[in-house]
């Protein structure tokens, strides 16, 4: 990974600014203390209420390799991989992380999409969170708790890559073009790994009926 180190304010914690043309990620290592994430950890995986989704592939009902829970203001409904979400009440420990997040980026967030990767062979596929819902240049902040898993990044246009792995306490936060310039995902591992949970904020802006 190519990255600059950031410490412009003595009151934000320190951040990888990524070496990557048409985009704006932020990397924050050691975002949380090694107990408060340890703490998250095991809440949120008591605590969330999990799903197993499908999405149609060709006609057929396919497995997300991934459990997801989707949380927020009522009305934050959300299309993602052409499911309908209607979120779930905000609940503890993702309204304590969702004010962490709020005071590091400066932006307010009424929606998160959270994702359990059980081992190696659960992943995300490559994809932009480009949505209209949520506005052309939207900030995500997205927040790793558990095992070390390598994000992807890839240009749509010229296939440059860029890689970092996303380490417990973490927190990445994509903002500006880099979603309509860059795609991301987590592949599959076959290394023996245990379990993840990344919690994804965003701002969703309610659908509008067309009337
Ligand atoms: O698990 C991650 O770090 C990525 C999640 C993600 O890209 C998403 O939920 O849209
Ligand atoms: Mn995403």
């Amino acid at each position: 990974m190519q990255a600059d180190f950031f410490d412009d304010d003595p009151h934000q914690p320190l951040f990888l600014q990524l070496a990557m043309t048409d985009g704006d990620v932020r990397y924050y290592p050691n975002w949380l203390t090694l107990t408060d994430a340890e703490r998250y950890l095991q809440d949120c995986q008591k605590a969330l209420t999990w799903s197993q989704d499908y999405i149609k592939i060709y006609g057929r009902d396919v497995k997300i390799p991934r459990l997801q829970s989707w949380i927020g203001d009522p009305e934050a409904q959300y299309t993602y991989s052409q499911l309908l979400m209607t979120p779930l009440p905000w609940q503890a420990p993702v309204t304590e992380i969702r004010h962490l997040c709020e005071t590091t980026t400066g932006v307010k967030f009424n929606s998160v999409l959270a994702n359990w990767y059980r081992d190696g062979q659960d992943s995300m596929g490559m994809h932009s969170d480009d949505e209209p819902e949520l506005g052309p240049q939207p900030t995500i902040a997205s927040v790793t708790l558990g095992e070390p898993r390598k994000f992807i990044f890839k240009h749509k246009k010229t296939q440059e890559k860029v890689e970092v792995v996303l380490e417990h306490g973490s927190l990445l936060v994509m903002q500006g073009d880099t979603q309509q310039f860059w795609q991301h995902g987590i592949n599959k591992t076959k290394k023996p790994i245990g379990d993840r949970i990344n919690l994804t904020f965003r701002w969703v802006y309610p659908l509008t009926t067309g009337k």
